[in-house]
């Protein structure tokens, strides 16, 4: 009697499962964390990241991006240890977010180290990119692909800014690691941290006279309209994105299912970096149009920033690793 009833519920279980499409079984939902919109190139990002895998996986993998750093409260640079804790699946990052618990990534934040793309490239396609990935993968996140913010411009609502001697006292809004704050001390501005989400009431209230980020963000958050109307072209770094996964989370997948994951991560970061690059001009052209006065530096006006933030690299370079940095340094040279 037993064994013909356990014969009859195996049966049954066996129907109801035969009855589940494929699919709905094994599908499973993941989190992705970004800081800003898919109105932004970085949303975009994680979108392209999503659909790729959604695609490619015939819906069984189904990526959830959250953008506005929303799965920390907006507090950015806590987002690297929600995600090695688990409260968060997988992100598409800035270096700069991620710094504080992962001290290498400070490299792209040193001063002027990165003069244009092709120095970007020459770090993350080499030999430090892969330094950086091993020291985020020893953290408990595992790293796939790059993708990027771009060059950090400085815009302020009081002057226009071509020398160190225009920041004297200017209250500027940075994020992150301190290597920023040292940065504009050492300039003689007057740098406060923020998260991006406290910038823009900050902005609009005249809290703060200036920030810095990508062409891409001041024009489609429309930081000239809460008052920045200068704009000055040094830059004077570069954020790379990264698209990382909480290493519990990697190791539950198949072999197939991480190979369709990085694939999809690597194809949707490098049509991202080149979509970026390929907007550069038309958004600059924008921002002009809309009233913003655009400073471009002579080599000497530049080469006074760079002078004046040197001490930078002493402080930091030891923090960073004195290796790494080397090598950095001789790929950019020899790219
Ligand atoms: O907060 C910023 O400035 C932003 C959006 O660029 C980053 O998250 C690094």
């Amino acid at each position: 009697m037993r064994v013909k009833q356990a014969a009859v519920a195996i049966s049954a279980a066996l129907s109801l499962t035969l009855a589940v499409p494929a699919f709905a079984q094994e599908s499973r939902e993941f989190s992705v964390s970004t800081v800003l919109s898919d109105a932004f190139p970085w949303g975009q990002a994680a979108t392209k990241w999503a659909e790729l895998v959604d695609e490619r996986s015939e819906g069984r993998i189904i990526l959830k991006v959250y953008p506005n750093a929303q799965l920390v409260s907006g507090d950015q640079t806590r987002e690297f240890s929600a995600m090695r804790s688990g409260l968060i699946d997988m992100a598409v990052a800035s270096t700069i977010n991620w710094s504080p618990q992962v001290p290498e990534l400070n490299l792209f934040s040193l001063p002027f180290l990165m003069p244009d793309e092709a120095a970007i490239d020459a770090i993350t396609q080499g030999s430090a990119g892969e330094k950086i990935f091993n020291a985020i993968d020893k953290k408990g996140v595992v790293p796939l692909a790059w993708g990027e913010n771009g060059f950090r411009e400085l815009s302020n609502s009081k002057k226009q800014v071509d020398g160190p001697e225009d920041l004297k006292g200017l209250k500027v809004r940075v994020v992150g690691s301190p290597l920023f704050l040292d940065t504009f001390n050492t300039l003689g501005a007057n740098p406060t941290q923020m998260s991006w989400a406290d910038a823009q009431p900050a902005l609009t209230t005249g809290a703060i006279d200036g920030q810095e980020n990508p062409l891409s963000v001041f024009d489609v958050a429309r930081v000239d309209q809460v008052g920045q109307k200068y704009l000055t072209q040094w830059h004077y770094m570069a954020d790379p994105l990264i698209f990382g996964v909480n290493k519990r989370v990697w190791k539950s997948l198949s072999a197939e299912d991480r190979e369709l994951l990085q694939q999809a991560a690597i194809d949707a970061g490098a049509w991202e970096i080149e979509k970026s690059r390929r907007e550069l001009s038309d958004t600059l052209a924008a921002i002009r149009e809309r009233g913003v006065e655009v400073t471009e530096l002579t080599p000497e006006q530049h080469q006074a920033f760079v002078d004046a933030t040197a001490e930078v690299y002493e402080k930091w370079t030891p923090r960073i690793g004195a290796e790494l940095v080397a090598e950095a340094k001789a790929a950019i040279e020899a790219r």
